[in-house]
C-alpha cells in the first residue's frame, strides 16, 4: 500500500467527502506498516477492498408536519463491511448529514465492532432531517416514514442499527414498531430498544460509561485515577449523560457541558439533580444548553465558546465530528490536561490529535474509546438471541472487561520504543487485522 497514491487516487473519486477521505487517512496512515508487511493483505488487495462500502442506500423520506406541510428529506444506509458479523451502526438525523459523514461513520464501526470482540459487521445510517423543535407527532411519522424504504435491508443476522445523534429510545421505538408491522416479526433487529420489548438494561449509558472507563485504563498505565480531577465534557446529549455520570460516580468533578450555543460551566461540579436535567433538556429537543444556568445557581454559559478554554485535567469531547481544533488542543495541553477520552466520534481533528501525541497526553481515540456502546449494543442481540435478559450487574460487568481488553489491545499494537502508547495507531492495527484475516479466510468478494 502507498497512503499518497491510495489517498490522491480516493480525492479524485470522491471528491468534496472531505470527512470520509479524513477518516480513511487515519487509519491508513496507521496500519501501512502492518499491512505491507503482510504480503498476503496485499495480494489480495484489501484495503481497496476495505476503503469502498459494500453497497449504499438511498432513499427519499417524505413526511407531514403538524400544520400539514409536506417535507421531503434524503435517507441513506451505508453497508459497509460485513466480514466478520452483520453490518451493526447507528442511524444519525442531523442536518449536518451526507453521504461524506455516514461514510465516515461506517469506516470507523468497522474498527470499532471488530475491537469490541463481538462478531459485528460495520455500517451507519441517517437523514439531514433537522429534529430541532419537532414535536412528538412529527418524530413519529418521520421516523415511520423513515423506516418504509429502509426495512426491507435490514435484519437480524443481515444489519442491525441503533441510535447516534438525534436518535434515542424513543426514535428506535418507532422505527422498530414500523419494522415489526412491516416484517411481520419481532425480532432484534435494532439495539437500544426499550426495555420491555428487547432492550438491554445499561445500553443507554454503555458509550459514557465506556468512554470513562477507557479513561480510567490509561491514566492506570500511569498510576493515576480519576479520583479528585477536574473534567470537561462537552455535549449534553446521551453520550455525555453517561461520561458524565460515571466521571462523577468514579470521584472526578465535572465542569462543562455544552452545545451549539456555546457551553456552561459549574464550578461545584455536574451531579445529582443536574445529571437528570441533562435528560429533560435533551428531551425537550431545544438545542440549546443555556437553560443550565438559570435553572441552577452558580452556572455560567459562554455564549459561542467551547469548553476547552478552562483548566481541566481530563477532556472528554461527547458532541460531534471536529469539535475540538489545533488551538483547543493547545489551550487544553498548556493548561495541563493529561487525558483525553473520545465520547463522540472523530470529535478531535487530525492536527489537534497531534499536538495531544507530541505533549505526551494520554489520548484515547473514538473507534476504542466509544465502543462501549455498540459493544452494549452486541450484548443486547446476544440477550435477544437466547431470548434473555441479563442484571445491570452482568451488563456492566461485561462492558467493563470489553474496555479492558481494547485497552489491552491498543497497548500491545501501538506501544512504541520509548514506552509511549499511540493509541490511534493500536485501535487502527488491532481493529484492522481482525477484519483482514476474514476477508482473507473468503476470498475476493
Ligand atoms: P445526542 O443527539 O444525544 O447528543 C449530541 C449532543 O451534541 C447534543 O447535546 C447536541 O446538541 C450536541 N451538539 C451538536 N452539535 C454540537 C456542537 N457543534 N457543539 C456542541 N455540542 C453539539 O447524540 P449522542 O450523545 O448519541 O452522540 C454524541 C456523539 O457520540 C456523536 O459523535 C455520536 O456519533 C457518538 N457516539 C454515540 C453513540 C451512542 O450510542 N449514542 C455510540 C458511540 C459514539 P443538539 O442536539 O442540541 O445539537
Ligand atoms: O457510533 C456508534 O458506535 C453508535 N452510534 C452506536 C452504534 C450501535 O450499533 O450501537
Amino acid at each position: 500500500m502507498n497512503v499518497d497514491r491510495l489517498m490522491s487516487d480516493l480525492e479524485k473519486k470522491h471528491q468534496g467527502e472531505v470527512e470520509y477521505l479524513q477518516a480513511v487517512r487515519e487509519v491508513v496512515e496507521s496500519i501501512e506498516e502492518a499491512y505491507n508487511d503482510n504480503p498476503q493483505y496485499i495480494s489480495a488487495n484489501i484495503i481497496d477492498r476495505l476503503v469502498e462500502p459494500d453497497r449504499v442506500f438511498t432513499f427519499k423520506v417524505p413526511w407531514v408536519d403538524d400544520e400539514g406541510n409536506v417535507h421531503v428529506n434524503i435517507g441513506w444506509r451505508v453497508q459497509y463491511n460485513n466480514a466478520i458479523g452483520p453490518y451493526k451502526g447507528g442511524i444519525r438525523f442531523h442536518p449536518s448529514v451526507n453521504l461524506s459523514s455516514l461514510k465516515f461513520l461506517g469506516f470507523e464501526q468497522i474498527f470499532k465492532n471488530s475491537l469490541t470482540t463481538l462478531p459485528m459487521g460495520g455500517g451507519k445510517g441517517g437523514s439531514d432531517f433537522n429534529p430541532k423543535g419537532r414535536s412528538a407527532n412529527e418524530m413519529m411519522r418521520f421516523c415511520h416514514s423513515f423506516m418504509l424504504e429502509l426495512w426491507k435491508h435490514l435484519g437480524p443476522e443481515t444489519d442491525v442499527p441503533a441510535g447516534d445523534i438525534g436518535v434515542g429510545a424513543r426514535e428506535v421505538g418507532f422505527m422498530y414498531g414500523m419494522y415489526k408491522k412491516l416484517a411481520g416479526e419481532h425480532t432484534g433487529v435494532f439495539t437500544g430498544k426499550g426495555l420491555n420489548w428487547g432492550g438491554s438494561l445499561i445500553r443507554p449509558e454503555a458509550t459514557g460509561f465506556g468512554t470513562v472507563y477507557f479513561a480510567k485504563e490509561m491514566l492506570a498505565t500511569r498510576g493515576e485515577t480519576l479520583e479528585g480531577k477536574t473534567v470537561a465534557v462537552s455535549g449534553f446529549g446521551n453520550v455525555s449523560w453517561g461520561a458524565v455520570r460515571k466521571a462523577t460516580e468514579l470521584g472526578a468533578k465535572v465542569v462543562t457541558l455544552s452545545g451549539p450555543d456555546g457551553y456552561i460551566y459549574d464550578p461545584e461540579g455536574i451531579s445529582g439533580k443536574k445529571i437528570d436535567y441533562m435528560l429533560e433538556l435533551r428531551a425537550s429537543n431545544q438545542d440549546i444548553v443555556k437553560p443550565f444556568s438559570y435553572e441552577f445557581e452558580g452556572i455560567e454559559f459562554h455564549e459561542g465558546k467551547r469548553p476547552w478554554e478552562r483548566k481541566v485535567d481530563i477532556a472528554l469531547p461527547c458532541a460531534i465530528q471536529n469539535e475540538l481544533n489545533a488551538e483547543d488542543a493547545k489551550n487544553l495541553t498548556d493548561n495541563g490536561c493529561i487525558c483525553v477520552s473520545e465520547g463522540a466520534n472523530m470529535p478531535c481533528t487530525p492536527e489537534a490529535v497531534e499536538i495531544f501525541q507530541k505533549a505526551g497526553l494520554l489520548y484515547g481515540p473514538g473507534k476504542a474509546a466509544n465502543a462501549g456502546g455498540v459493544a452494549t449494543s452486541g450484548l443486547e442481540m446476544t440477550q435477544n438471541s437466547m431470548k434473555l435478559a441479563w442484571s445491570r450487574e452482568e451488563v456492566d460487568t461485561k462492558l467493563h472487561d470489553i474496555m479492558c481488553n481494547i485497552h489491552a489491545q491498543c497497548v500491545k499494537h501501538g506501544t512504541r520504543d520509548d514506552g509511549y502508547i499511540d493509541y490511534v495507531k493500536g485501535a487502527n492495527v488491532a481493529g484492522f487485522i481482525k477484519v483482514a484475516n476474514a476477508m482473507l479466510d473468503m476470498g475476493v468478494l
